[in-house]
């Protein structure tokens, strides 16, 4: 399976967004969790995933149902569920993605119905991707268990929180501990035949994390990228005056 990179998208803004659809990735995800972006702005911001063309994912604030299905039912080709540590809590987010009898999700399909050909649950069911977030020692010591749940598409690394809560460090996301943790995911993903994805912190590190088993990378945040591009170039241009 190739490697597909994505964009994260923090910053509550459709033409922010368009920045990030329109720049080469295979995806994007609009953080609900830890991005600025809330219920009311997600259908823009679809919106504007894909007017560049760009599948767009959401990754949730919470794994709470209602929340779940407000994304796919704004238009999110899946979403991404934070902080899933136990095979109970997964069961519960393909259950807020699946229509019966295969979940609980409820029929309302306020985007879907606007295409040409009338939604059929089985066939949105299909189009749903259900990520679930690996990110601490709990979710590690129960990975088998989540990765054998029925209907998900893959599990998403949490690198930061996972090196919260195993080493006390979120600094630590690129440490070989967490690596290593990120590789045991990585392998019972292979061993269900589902997604190994992670949020990979920088085009630099997108390399290790292939060779750890993973074929689903969000490259970095837009706020970071920007971050990191006015403050070199305030620098840059600082020293070029200075000399
Ligand atoms: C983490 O690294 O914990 C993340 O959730 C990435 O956004
Ligand atoms: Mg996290």
């Amino acid at each position: 399976m190739p490697t597909t990179i994505g964009g994260w998208c923090h910053i509550d803004s459709g033409y922010a967004v368009e920045v990030m659809g329109t720049a080469g990735f295979d995806w994007c995800c609009v953080d609900t969790q830890h991005g600025l972006t809330r219920a009311g702005g997600l259908v823009g911001a679809l919106h504007a995933l894909e007017a560049s063309g760009c599948p767009g994912y959401v990754r949730v604030g919470a794994n709470a149902h209602a929340e779940i299905a407000h994304a796919l039912d704004a238009g999110a080709r899946g979403v991404i569920v934070p902080q899933v540590s136990s095979a109970d809590a997964a069961l519960a987010a393909v259950a807020a993605c699946r229509y019966p009898p295969a979940g609980q999700r409820s029929w309302g399909p306020v985007r879907a119905k606007l295409r040409p050909t009338r939604p059929e649950p089985g066939g949105l069911d299909h189009e749903a991707g259900c990520f679930v977030m690996i990110e601490d020692r709990l979710g590690l010591d129960a990975v088998d268990a989540i990765a054998s749940v029925p209907g998900l598409t893959g599990i998403f690394v949490g690198p930061a929180d996972l090196a919260l809560s195993l080493d006390g460090d979120p600094y630590r996301a690129g440490a070989d501990s967490t690596m290593e943790a990120a590789a045991r995911i990585a392998k019972a993903c292979a061993a269900n035949g589902i997604v190994a994805a992670a949020f990979a912190g920088g085009a630099s590190q997108v390399g290790r994390w292939q060779q750890a088993g993973f074929t689903m990378l969000a490259v970095d945040a837009d706020s970071t990228m920007l971050q990191l591009a006015a403050r070199s170039a305030a620098s840059v241009a600082r020293a070029v005056l200075a000399s």
